[in-house]
């Protein structure tokens, strides 16, 4: 069986470790949000690209989500000292090697997509993961400050300002056409139906959606998505902060037609919100809160039975 799923952080990775523990025989492929991505002293880093791998390939601090177990922070505590305006980033001293690494291979000559294969050659998450794009495109949040608009990166307004700045718009970033990677327009028509994990509708899956070809290549394909939200609140996250952002409602069925029928045949909701109605797609209400890989899998079983 060949899935591929589009996905962003954490609650896409977390999701997809419940797929591959119920399918540990299929053929998963990952086609990961880049929106997130930044440079910070001169490193190539890439929030999502990392969550799914060391999620998948079992590195992850389970308890926030993202970055490395067992992590220290003596590098950032140090670029604190010297008054580093980026301080606030959550640079780990393990997650500092990964990013290292990248940009090391990057300034070598490899795309993102290889990196990412040379980087997960290390952690084996079993599943291909491919960047969404090859060229660089960041989500920016317009976002008012001391009474000045401005425009700062997706990262800083996430994490800096924990997204409580309201965000009048989010914008991906790019210069030209955003171009697929290699090989993802061609996972997707090879898919037997392609999912959409609980991750961040605008800033992870929605950016994916934006990237050229993939849309179309979608509505070919038995498409079935997982809702984020639970009983009007993001699970995990601020998605709210973000849908804001874009005008649509906090609530399950407000994000599923906002995905819409050209995109989605099945929408899956928490029993929370049984009664959730998509126009032209199949809803169903099972329970979607990720406590433990038993119930994650059958989550992911509940998706694969409604694709
Ligand atoms: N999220 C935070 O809330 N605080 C951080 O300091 C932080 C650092 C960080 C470093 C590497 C990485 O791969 C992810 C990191 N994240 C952090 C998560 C990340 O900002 C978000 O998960 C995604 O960008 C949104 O999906």
């Amino acid at each position: 069986m060949r899935i591929v799923a589009l996905a962003g952080g954490i609650g896409g990775a977390r999701f997809l470790r419940g797929v591959q523990h119920a399918y540990p025989d299929a053929e998963l492929t990952v086609v990961v949000n880049t929106g997130d991505d930044t440079t910070l002293y001169g490193l190539r880093i890439c929030p999502d690209l990392d969550t799914v791998m060391y999620t998948l390939g079992n590195g992850i601090d389970e308890e926030r989500g993202w970055g490395r177990q067992d992590e220290s922070w003596r590098a950032k505590e140090e670029l604190a000292l010297y008054g580093s305006p980026t301080a606030w980033f959550g640079l780990g001293d393990r997650d500092l090697a990964t990013h290292l690494r990248r940009t090391q291979l990057m300034l070598g000559g490899q795309s993102l997509t290889e990196v990412t294969a040379t980087l997960c050659a290390r952690w084996q998450p079993g599943a291909t993961l491919l960047p969404m794009t090859d060229s660089q495109a960041e989500t920016h949040v317009t976002v008012v400050e001391d009474g000045q608009r401005k425009a700062i990166h997706f990262q800083e307004w996430w994490i800096k300002h924990h997204a409580a700045l309201p965000a009048e718009a989010i914008t991906l970033v790019h210069h030209g056409d955003l171009l697929p990677a290699p090989g993802v327009l061609e996972a997707v028509e090879a898919a037997d139906f392609v999912l959409l994990p609980p991750s961040n509708p605008v800033v992870s899956i929605g950016t994916v959606l934006q990237v050229k070809g993939i849309r179309e290549a979608l509505v070919d394909k038995r498409v079935v998505g997982v809702s984020p939200i639970i009983g009007g609140a993001p699970v995990r996250g601020m998605a709210d902060a973000c849908l804001a952002a874009i005008g649509v409602e906090t609530s399950a069925e407000a994000v599923g037609r906002h995905y819409g029928s050209d995109i989605l045949d099945g929408w899956l909701v928490d029993t929370a919100d049984v009664g959730v109605t998509v126009p032209g797609v199949e809803v169903r209400a099972v329970p979607l809160l990720m406590t433990d890989l038993e119930t994650t899998a059958a989550m992911a079983r509940a998706a694969v039975d409604l694709a």
